[in-house]
């Protein structure tokens, strides 16, 4: 996958480039990232590309063309069609659905704003979507950008192993993961719970399932009409509601 980002501070994206997964994904070729900085496409030598808001009012706006010709500088990099997405809080909001969605396009132009937002010509004429990571305001549209092209990342065929791609199929599943312990077995007094230290497999499969089942009743019940209860989670409903906690 082939990801091009604009960004006055593409130095900030060298620390989700150089370590963990999106690192290992670059390595192995799995994915490949390009930065453009709007300010290397100012028209004048102070290298401008920002200004007054037209109307008046406080703070700058990022003007059109530096960003249009950061954005194009990118898109001759990559010989597909690039999908140019404006990351600001008025976007469609971030979820696996969309990750899922993006990660098959060949290419993508991530554009990380700055003052008060960007002029709204490049909006209308240059972005093909607007995404959200939530609904709160950042400094920069570059964090929302990493967190995108971390999500992405893990999405891409061939840079997850089996074991991270499982636990990654629990929530596209509908489910939030259950609770996980490791050693010690007595940890400040607190100990595991006795069906995971029994070695019986189909044991140790009901309890997760019931601990993420648990979970996901007590904190994102809403997740539940993406995929209905199954007959087993039917069981584990009626224990909750009778006050069972066995997870
Ligand atoms: C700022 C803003 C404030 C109130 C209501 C809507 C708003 N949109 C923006 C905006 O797009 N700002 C630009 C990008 C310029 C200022 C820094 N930017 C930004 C992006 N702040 N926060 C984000 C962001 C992006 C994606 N998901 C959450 C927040």
């Amino acid at each position: 996958m082939w990801i091009g980002i604009v960004s006055l501070f593409p130095e900030m994206f060298r620390a989700v480039m150089q370590y963990g997964l999106v690192s290992r994904a670059l390595a192995a070729g799995h994915l490949d990232i390009r930065l453009a900085n709007p300010r290397d496409f100012a028209a004048d030598k102070h290298r401008t590309v920002d200004d007054a808001p037209y109307g008046g009012g406080p703070g700058q706006v990022m003007m059109a063309e530096p960003l249009a010709q950061a954005a194009e500088s990118l898109a001759a990099r990559t010989h597909t069609a690039p999908r140019r997405i404006y990351l600001t809080p008025e976007g469609r909001p971030l979820n696996q659905q969309v990750v899922e969605e993006l990660v098959v396009c060949d290419s993508l132009i991530l554009i990380a704003g700055h003052y008060e937002g960007i002029d709204e010509r490049l909006r209308t004429n240059a972005c093909d979507d607007e995404v959200s990571i939530g609904d709160y305001v950042l400094s920069g549209g570059e964090l929302p950008a990493m967190v995108l092209v971390d999500a992405l990342a893990r999405r891409i065929p061939g840079v997850l192993g089996n074991a991270e791609s499982l636990a990654h199929e629990s929530f596209t599943a509908g489910r939030l993961e259950g609770a996980h312990y490791t050693r010690p077995r007595l940890w400040r007094g607190e100990t595991v719970p006795e069906t995971l230290l029994s070695g019986d497999h189909a044991a140790v499969e009901s309890w997760r399932a019931r601990s993420a089942f648990k979970r996901t009743y007590e904190r994102r019940p809403e997740l539940f009409k993406g995929r209905p209860l199954d007959a087993h989670e039917t069981t584990f409903i009626e224990d909750l509601q009778k006050g069972g906690d066995h997870a």
